[in-house]
């Protein structure tokens, strides 16, 4: 059954165009099924985890975390908004807007890396909400951003109420 299925369905593909085409189309087609997981819409649609309503810095779904993407400095023994000792605060941060459950307002949050020390490894957080690739620098996460200081190496990422934003 399946062999005479495969048979009609090549029968009537090579009815339809030359060898060549079929062939052209089938690589067109793999291709665009390869590159779909690295499409950064894809990804930046993936996740939207932060709960308008939860005000811990310690836990990912914090609604100012939306557009988080690293360690929490909070579980690495700094706080939501300080880098911890031993680090500095990175040159260059980015930027999202997360909506607080308490009043229903957006806000413009910034989120900066902490550098000089090796990774924290706690409370990972990737929530990525409004985040675009590198050519949009200004919302771009998935990076270290402690590239642009002398101490390169990544430690936690904060992040501060910078305003309201509607
Ligand atoms: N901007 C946070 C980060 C640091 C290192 C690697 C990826 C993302």
């Amino acid at each position: 059954m399946w062999d005479a299925q495969t048979q009609t369905f090549a029968r009537r593909l090579a009815l339809r165009g030359s060898r060549r085409g079929v062939l052209a189309r089938l690589g067109t087609l793999l291709v665009g099924a390869a590159a779909l997981p690295v499409l950064p819409i894809s990804r930046a649609r993936a996740a939207n985890s932060s709960n308008p309503n939860q005000a811990d810095a310690t836990k990912c779904d914090y609604w100012k975390y939306c557009s988080m993407d690293g360690f929490l400095c909070s579980c690495c023994g700094g706080s939501g908004t300080d880098c911890p000792p031993g680090t500095q605060i990175s040159k260059v941060s980015w930027v999202g807007t997360c909506r607080n459950g308490k009043d229903g307002r957006n806000y413009l949050v910034s989120y900066t890396d902490c550098c000089g020390r090796s990774s924290c490894g706690a409370c990972n957080c990737n929530a990525n909400v409004g985040e675009r690739p590198g050519y949009e620098m200004g919302i771009h996460n998935d990076i270290n951003w402690c590239i642009a200081n002398g101490e390169t190496s990544y430690h936690c990422t904060i992040s501060l109420v910078v305003g309201v934003a509607d």
